[in-house]
């Protein structure tokens, strides 16, 4: 039996290490001070995140999933998919919605994840080789920001972006990412996109600052991942967990806030942060949507919105679009 699984590494070696580093230097020397939100996923945070998915606050991923069961077997009659590909997947354990529909129509040949960590594209690719037993499954490491290589074949295909992941681009990124998105697909072919919507402010913001503390530490994780990284001493205790609603920009915004003027060394990186008592970090933004304004985006970006749904509670929304 020929190979059902490859798994293609298209980050150079030596990526993390360079890209962590210039991430520190241009953020913790801007003002105000800024990470990007991809440096809380080592295996600690990933763990932390799981978590805040099973969390009574965290309400998005609950949602998502009651509209993918309600639907997946409306997106395999509507798109027709022979080849799903996933941005961000993680260990897919929320497409197996969608695998089970695809295979269920009898259309899907192919599965195709991407991921920037290959540990969980590895586990994914295990489990999932024994429970579809005629899926082809070629996984790629990559950046889809920087290298948004798709399938081509089979056609048509069905590209899955889920989890309100988008919400971490700010307007300009997603502007990029439609396009580059928009390219790299052809006619017949579908965007499956998760979106977070727009609600009132207390209910986002216990979603951002959980009771038992669990976002707190995913948050204060990066601070951790600086000083394994970049040989940093961060005592990330010194810092306060803040989830606060921007309404200008309509996003969550997760920041540190120094509990005390500091010195903070990155020797690694060459570099000394000073923090002044209640300086913030910002270390995340989660955009919220509007369907009006995402129709908007992604007509500019080169898609037509062709299906809109949501959960019972309207808290979520997972949307079809076609180039
Ligand atoms: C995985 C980016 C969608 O923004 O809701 C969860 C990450 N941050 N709690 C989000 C996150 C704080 C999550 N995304």
């Amino acid at each position: 039996e020929p190979s059902r699984f490859t798994l293609d590494h298209r980050l150079p070696a030596g990526h993390f290490d360079r890209e962590l580093r210039a991430d520190a230097r241009a953020g913790l020397t801007a003002t105000p001070k800024v990470l990007p939100p991809k440096w809380f996923y080592d295996e600690r945070g990933s763990a932390l995140f799981d978590e805040i998915t099973r969390l009574p606050e965290y309400y998005l991923t609950r949602a998502e999933r009651e509209i993918l069961h309600a639907r997946a077997a409306g997106i395999a009659r509507l798109t027709g998919a022979r080849s799903l590909a996933e941005l961000g997947s993680g260990t897919s354990e929320k497409t197996r919605v969608l695998l089970d529909a695809l295979t269920a129509a009898g259309t899907l040949e192919r599965y195709a994840p991407v991921d920037v960590s290959p540990a969980p594209l590895r586990e994914a690719g295990a489990a999932l080789r024994t429970a579809y037993p005629a899926l082809r499954i070629t996984a790629t490491v990559a950046d889809f920001e920087h290298d948004l290589t798709l399938p081509r074949d089979p056609a048509p295909v069905l590209v899955a972006f889920l989890g309100s992941t988008l919400g971490n681009l700010d307007t300009p990124r997603r502007a990029a990412f439609f396009t580059a998105l928009r390219a790299a697909l052809r006619p017949g072919d579908s965007l499956l996109l998760g979106a977070d919507l727009v609600k009132d402010p207390q209910t986002l913001i216990r979603a951002y600052d959980d009771s038992r503390g669990i976002t707190a530490e995913f948050n204060r994780n990066v601070l951790h991942v600086l000083n394994e990284g970049l040989d940093a001493d961060f005592q990330p205790d010194t810092f306060q967990h803040r989830a606060v609603w921007n309404p200008e920009e309509e996003r969550m915004e997760m920041r540190l806030r120094s509990r005390t003027a500091q010195s903070v060394k990155l020797p690694a990186a060459g570099l000394t942060a000073d923090f002044a008592e209640g300086e913030e970090l910002l270390t995340e933004i989660s955009v919220k949507f509007r369907r009006d304004r995402l129709t908007a985006e992604l007509a500019d970006g080169g898609f037509t919105l062709t299906e809109w749904w949501t959960d019972t509670a309207a808290r979520y929304a997972l949307l079809l679009a076609t180039p």
